[in-house]
């Protein structure tokens, strides 16, 4: 127990409640590196994870075709050689299980089990003044007290179903992709809808199209998807990875978005004679990765012509492989620029529709009017299903946070004070929060503009060292002042808002108002450099603008 926490309230006596240094939400990536971490500095922890498992969003995301979007070997943890090297990947993308084994692995490599209450949902988390120390409620009736709370619980994690009219009358089978089954689910004879054309719904149909007897695409935004390049991964592979360790951990750090590339930094557009422009493209293309994203030309996440030009790029890739343009029309988006959305990979999902039992639904030209028992409802048609898979995403940046009935200073809401004003500092702290922290949270790269291992590693590290910080100086707690979260609000806005990403509402990097209408820009888009050097001079300076009790 740590000497702060000796100092209980009166009224706590400790047959009340446990007693930890630091308590940690949820068991992904996230939640099991800080968990790693906090218990090598010494620190008693206890996790909470609602699942019946290890691995976040890869426990819960076990649809048909789930697979990573992060090449190899860049999604794997950080922190040590010897974990690195143990790395037995099989695929360039590797799918689901492999990372849900992956995570398994780690938990009981490095003997975290026991620290963790798995199928326990953390309901409530309160702040006492006087002790400065957390209350954390959970679902199964107990009360946790701890003077840190992190909340690891994922920026893609809280599901969104779209309240269409009469969908709980439906008589078949519905799933959302993010809540799927753990039993074998068998999709061979059936009519299967699916809502969502994301990176989820792209893995979806692609996967269920040869195997259903029909599949009903209902698409609302078409995608700018990249065709994905995805060996096998042999044992030459897994060798250079492992002497590959150390030059690649400074680089993938330094990185843009979390990836390292080999090759040499990307020229502006305007420098790159026209006639040379489609053939750099194509080279790019050919990675089969997001690299087309990052690396295209270095303004083209800011500069309309450059956008235009690769849009049009990929544009010209998608027609190539339908066979009826009527179709590729619907298919190929025309109202905003490539990568001003997050862009998805596929594998045979535009060949999808070449195919007789595949039907594309345009939702701009006929909307869904409402779900009934056998099916759906769009304009003046109906499509009988036996199956609707809801691909349908999250509840981006903040669902996952919201669902907990935090209560700050004061006793004042989180999640009623994110209703109105939603602000962070550094994507970690908020102000009036004090010794609460968050990973994967509103204004950081983590919010899903970067490779996510690479920048939870930086945060789970920065947090540690937070609260390293507090217990070495004896103080009771730590929160950053109102100023310094006005001022990283500012430099947020001030570098996110005007880029092509930054501009495009019709995207879940901005967070969607109860009306449905697009409010604030989640991902900070000022680059993993400058996020990590503002987070290192918050440290060195020994935390200026923060207020310590
Ligand atoms: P996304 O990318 O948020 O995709 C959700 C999809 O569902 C998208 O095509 C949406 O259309 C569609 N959607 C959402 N609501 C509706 C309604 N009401 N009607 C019709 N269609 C709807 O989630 P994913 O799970 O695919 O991916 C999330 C991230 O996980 C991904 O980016 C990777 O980082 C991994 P819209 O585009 O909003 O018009």
């Amino acid at each position: 127990m740590s000497a702060h926490l000796a100092e209980r309230p009166q009224t706590l006596r400790s047959a009340d409640a446990q007693i930890v240094d630091a308590v940690v939400v949820g068991a992904g990536l996230g939640g099991i590196y800080q968990l790693y971490r906090l218990l090598q500095d010494g620190l008693k922890v206890r996790t909470f994870e609602a699942a019946d498992g290890i691995g976040g969003v890869w426990y819960w995301n076990r649809y048909p075709g789930a697979r990573v979007d992060s090449h190899f070997p860049f999604y794997q943890y950080w922190f040590s050689k010897e974990l690195w090297d143990e790395g037995a990947w099989s695929e360039r993308f590797p799918g689901q299980p492999e990372i849900e084994r992956y995570l398994n692995h780690v938990v009981d490599k490095y003997d975290l089990r026991r620290h963790i209450s798995l199928g326990t949902r953390v309901t409530a988390a309160t702040y006492n003044e006087e002790t400065g120390t957390w209350s954390v409620s959970t679902d199964k009736g107990g009360v946790v007290r701890a003077r840190f709370v992190v909340f690891n619980t994922g920026g893609l994690s809280e599901p969104m179903v779209p309240p269409f009219p009469g969908h709980e009358l439906f008589a078949g089978e519905s799933y959302h992709t993010s809540r799927w089954p753990k039993a074998a689910t068998d999709f061979s004879g059936k009519r299967v809808g699916v809502f969502g054309t994301g990176a989820t719904g792209i893995q979806v149909i692609q996967t269920l199209a040869p195997i259903v007897a029909h599949l009903t695409v209902f698409q609302r935004t078409p995608q700018y998807a990249i065709a994905i390049r995805n060996p096998q991964i042999d044992k030459q592979d897994l060798a250079r990875m492992r002497t590959s360790f150390e030059g690649l951990r400074e680089k993938v750090h330094k990185s843009r978005g979390g990836f390292v590339y080999d090759s040499p930094s990307p020229p502006r557009f305007e420098d790159v004679p026209p006639d040379q422009r489609e053939q750099r493209l194509e080279s790019i293309w050919s990675d089969g990765n997001l690299r087309l994203w990052s690396e295209s030309f270095a303004d083209s996440g800011v500069n309309a012509e450059a956008a235009a030009f690769v849009s049009e790029f990929v544009r010209k890739k998608i027609r190539a492989r339908i066979r009826d343009a009527r179709v590729a029309a619907k298919l190929v988006p025309t109202d905003y620029y490539f990568g001003s959305r997050r862009v998805p990979l596929e594998n045979g999902f535009y060949e999808s529709f070449n195919r007789e039992n595949v039907e594309l639904v345009d939702l701009r030209e006929e909307p869904v009017t409402s779900i009934d028992a056998t099916g759906i409802n769009t304009g003046t048609r109906h499509h009988d299903l036996d199956t609707i898979i809801y691909a349908t995403g999250f509840d981006a940046g903040v669902g996952s946070i919201n669902k907990i009935d935090i209560r700050g200073i004061g006793g004042a809401s989180l999640r009623s004070l994110w209703q109105t004003s939603l602000s962070t500092t550094v994507g970690m702290q908020v102000h009036g929060f004090p010794n609460l922290f968050m990973t994967m949270a509103p204004f950081a790269p983590a919010a899903a503009i970067c490779n996510v291992p690479v920048c939870v590693d930086q945060q789970c590290n920065w947090i540690a060292d937070t609260i390293g910080f507090v217990r070495e100086k004896g103080l009771k707690s730590i929160q950053p002042s109102a100023e310094t979260e006005a001022a990283w609000m500012a430099h947020h806005n001030a570098v996110s808002e005007p880029t092509l990403l930054g501009q495009n509402r019709n995207s879940w990097y901005r967070r969607k108002g109860p009306d449905g209408a697009s409010r604030e820009l989640l991902a900070y888009m000022g680059g993993i450099p400058t996020y990590r050097a503002a987070c290192e001079k918050m440290r060195s300076s020994g935390y200026e603008g923060f207020e310590f009790s």
